[in-house]
């Protein structure tokens, strides 16, 4: 691993801080959410479809409801009446137009295995799982709609009213203009490509536990969650309880990735059974139930037609994308509007014109997986390959002569967002250069002779913050003690990124604190501000930005008080670790303690018109548009009787602006990149033709392992952000950039021998399949 100091290091920003929170969790003493147990606590068990589309002929609880521990099956009668809507606000709001129609558990039919029919309350896990057994549900089976692509022309709708499958529909057409161009280039270069169906598979799977208190009108939550508030404003919605009636807390949360940005059908689900029950009810997802009926992501496929001049120029693009967001997306699933928008990533691309749909099926959810609009870099990087092969050109020399440089920024793209701040061409010259791209290829030919097929794959992208529509401002909330501690309130919630740590060093540094003084509070709705949630890489740009807006007002107060208190200017102050001393005269100094003593206990002792206390609230509002980037780059070796791909080397080089904790930025990009790695090569959230998950347990859904990621070489450049303080996103990039890079390389090892793939995962059958 390489490590680059960051160059704008300060004494704590940019510094590889330990994480605060690791002693903690690396030591057994986290707290999900299954570590809770309250007195009465009651534990929930769904009975679940085992077909993928059916009528409910015969539903029979009443053996259930006798079993030994059992306090309540519920069913569709009892609760479904009770529940309100159940989408996520994005919908509610009607920002992002219909949301699949989710009611809490299955309304006379049932639209894919794992679909919750019942749900057993008892005593305790094991009486309610053995009451599940005397479930008596009889199905009248439908065929089931399973292949996205056919679900539009085929019979039979996933929803009914919703004819067509069409969970969300958008084109740009090919207009005469940009027709001429397709007509009349030097080369026109089509192909489709394939994702398969995989998922975020966090460490903790989904979990909740919800108690009603009818006497205080209380609901206390504590969930497995990326957005305490949003999920708060959820279950308000669905028990029709006030916000303020309900208390969400998210504790440690071993993975999110997407996944628990939205708030589930079942977490509602419990929230709502306890309101009813009027007990504590704990749900804590097993594994099986995770990857039959949590969420799924990606499964989308990309026809990419793409002009280019006889010197490799792209001329323009069109994008025909299609996604299957299962039956219930969580979230909408979707970002097909994104994968055409951003296509054309980081390079120039003249027109583009493109059409999108999302097609319900019989099958688990869809929902936001890091980076949920990916596609656009999964197909424009391996079709940047697919035309260098094409018009004869190598991937490097193709993207070189494409990419979007530094003099050209602000960049319009075709798609109308504009590019800034981002350095495609200098993360490429590095991954290039750190790989020796030029040594790799001499050395594949060399292995060619030998017999041996290695290739080598490189990918690019430009990834949008998220830091618009509700996501467009983020909250901190600051308070020094009267003993000079600060507390920080983050309407955030950290589901494993490290916001302890880098949030602490960026009041460190502001402030002018011990790093240890520090402490940071975060996703519980009844002491921190409302905010979105972490997501779409927005910690770095948007919370940075708040902390440090926070930070510094707080210390523009300190300093009033401070200089009132030691007849200096403020203007002369500065304050470290605590100490406020005067420029040029260190005998001059007061402490922090000191200072916030008189803001609380001795107002008469503050410049006039002061307000007392030292408490700061910041909304940081979000700039036009924020984007990170980098370069992947990698080699791998195909072995040509087993079809087995190993992955050699991997470097990326990404630019997240100024980064707070490189060590921090590492880790993520480690994440990801295993994550993206995983994806190319093994995991996949089978089907077969009847809708019956084959992946339903880790022997057949398979995780990378530490033998299948090699040591990751990381390289930075930092072109900082127009934030406050310069911070882009990096937790997404990794599985971002992972899959095509992987991919290309295959592939390029492949066209050594005239062979041809266009669809992941890369597993050892389908690549034998390729080389014939
Ligand atoms: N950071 C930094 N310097 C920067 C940018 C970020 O030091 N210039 C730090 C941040 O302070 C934060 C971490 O890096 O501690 C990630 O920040 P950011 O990239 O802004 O992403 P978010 O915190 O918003 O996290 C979301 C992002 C996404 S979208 C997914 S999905 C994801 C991820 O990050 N899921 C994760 N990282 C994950 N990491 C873990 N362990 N578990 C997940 O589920």
């Amino acid at each position: 691993m390489t490590t680059v100091q960051a160059a704008t290091a300060g004494r704590f920003v940019g510094q590889a801080v330990p994480r605060k929170e690791d002693p903690r969790l690396l030591t057994g003493r986290g707290r999900y959410v299954d570590d809770v147990r309250l007195p009465g606590m009651l534990h929930a068990h769904f009975v679940r479809s085992d077909v993928a589309r059916a009528r409910i002929t015969r539903l029979d609880v009443s053996a259930a409801r006798q079993a030994p521990g059992v306090v309540a099956v519920l069913t569709a009668d009892d609760l479904n009446a009770k529940a309100g809507p159940m989408l996520p606000t994005l919908f509610v709001g009607g920002a992002m137009g219909r949301g699949a129609p989710v009611v809490p558990l299955a309304p006379g039919d049932v639209r894919f295995v794992g679909d919750p029919v019942a749900m057993i309350v008892a005593e305790d896990r094991y009486a309610a799982e053995d009451a599940a057994d005397l479930v008596e549900v009889d199905y009248d089976p439908l065929p089931p709609i399973v292949d996205y692509e056919s679900a539009l022309s085929g019979t039979g709708t996933v929803h009914p009213g919703w004819d067509g499958n069409i969970a969300a529909q958008m084109e740009v057409p090919v207009d005469p203009g940009l027709q001429e161009i397709f007509d009349t280039a030097a080369h026109v270069v089509t192909e489709t490509f394939h994702q398969h169906r995989y998922s975020a598979v966090p460490m903790e799977t989904r979990g909740v536990v919800a108690h009603w208190d009818p006497y205080r009108e209380q609901m206390d939550v504590w969930l497995a969650s990326q957005n305490p508030h949003e999920a708060r404003l959820v279950f308000s919605r669905v028990t029709g309880l006030p916000e303020n009636r309900i208390r969400v807390m998210i504790g440690d949360v071993g993975g999110g990735f997407g996944l628990k940005n939205f708030t589930g059908r079942e977490e509602q689900v419990v929230v709502l059974a306890s309101y009813v029950l009027g007990r504590p009810v704990k749900w804590a997802e097993d594994r099986r139930e995770h990857l039959i009926a949590s969420a799924h992501a990606r499964v989308e496929r990309v026809t990419a037609r793409v002009a280019v001049d006889g010197e490799g120029k792209f001329l323009a693009a069109h994008v025909d994308h299609m996604d299957d967001v299962g039956a219930y997306p969580i979230g909408g699933g979707s970002a097909g509007a994104m994968v055409a928008l951003f296509f054309s990533g980081p390079y120039r691309m003249g027109r583009l014109a493109w059409r999108t749909a999302s097609v319900f099926t019989n099958t688990c959810g869809r929902a936001a997986y890091r980076g949920p609009w990916q596609m656009e870099t999964t197909a424009r990087e391996q079709m940047v390959d697919v035309v260098a092969r094409a018009i004869g050109m190598d991937p490097l020399e193709l993207r070189r002569r494409n990419v979007v440089r530094r003099e050209e920024l602000p960049y319009t793209m075709p798609g109308g967002m504009v590019l800034e701040h981002v350095s495609p061409l200098e993360t490429l010259e590095q991954a290039a250069a750190a790989i020796d791209y030029a040594g790799f290829r001499a050395s594949q030919a060399a292995a060619l002779a030998d017999g041996q097929l290695l290739g080598i794959g490189l990918s690019l992208y430009v990834e949008p913050q998220t830091g618009m529509g509700p996501f467009a401002n983020e909250p901190a909330q600051m308070r020094i003690q009267p003993d000079g501690r600060v507390d920080v309130f983050l309407g955030s919630g950290a589901h494993g990124q490290g916001l302890e740590t880098t949030t602490a060093q960026l009041v460190a540094e502001h402030l002018g604190v011990d790093i240890d003084d520090v402490t940071v509070h975060q996703g519980d709705t009844e002491s921190t501000p409302f905010g979105p949630g972490t997501g779409g890489s927005r910690s770095g740009p948007m919370l940075g930005a708040a902390v440090q807006q926070a930070a510094t007002s707080m210390r523009d107060k300190v300093f009033a008080i401070a200089g009132h208190l030691l007849e200096a200017s403020p203007d002369d102050l500065a304050m470290e670790k605590g100490v406020i001393s005067v420029a040029g005269s260190p005998q001059a100094s007061i402490t922090l303690a000191h200072v916030a003593g008189a803001a609380y206990l001795n107002s008469g002792a503050l410049p006039p018109g002061l307000e007392p206390g030292l408490e700061v609230m910041v909304r940081y509002k979000a700039p036009a548009g924020m984007y990170s980037n980098a370069c992947h780059a990698c080699t791998v070796s195909v072995d040509r009787a087993s079809g087995a791909v190993r992955v050699l080397r991997y470097v990326v080089s990404e630019d997240c602006g100024v980064m707070i904790n490189p060590n921090i930025v590492e880790g993520q990009i480690a994440g990801g990149v295993a994550q993206g790695i995983g994806g190319a090569l093994l995991e996949h959230n089978v089907y077969d033709d009847d809708g019956n998950p084959l992946a339903a347990t880790f022997l057949d859904y398979l995780l990378p392992t530490a033998g299948d990621i090699p040591d990751i070489e990381y390289h930075h450049i930092e072109t900082p952000a127009s934030t406050l303080g310069g911070y882009k996103g990096v937790g997404e990039g990794g599985a971002i950039g992972a899959p095509p890079s992987v991919f290309n390389a295959v592939a390029d090892a492949l066209a050594q021998v005239g062979a041809h793939i266009t669809d992941q995962p890369l597993t050892p059958a389908r690549v034998r399949e390729a080389l014939g």
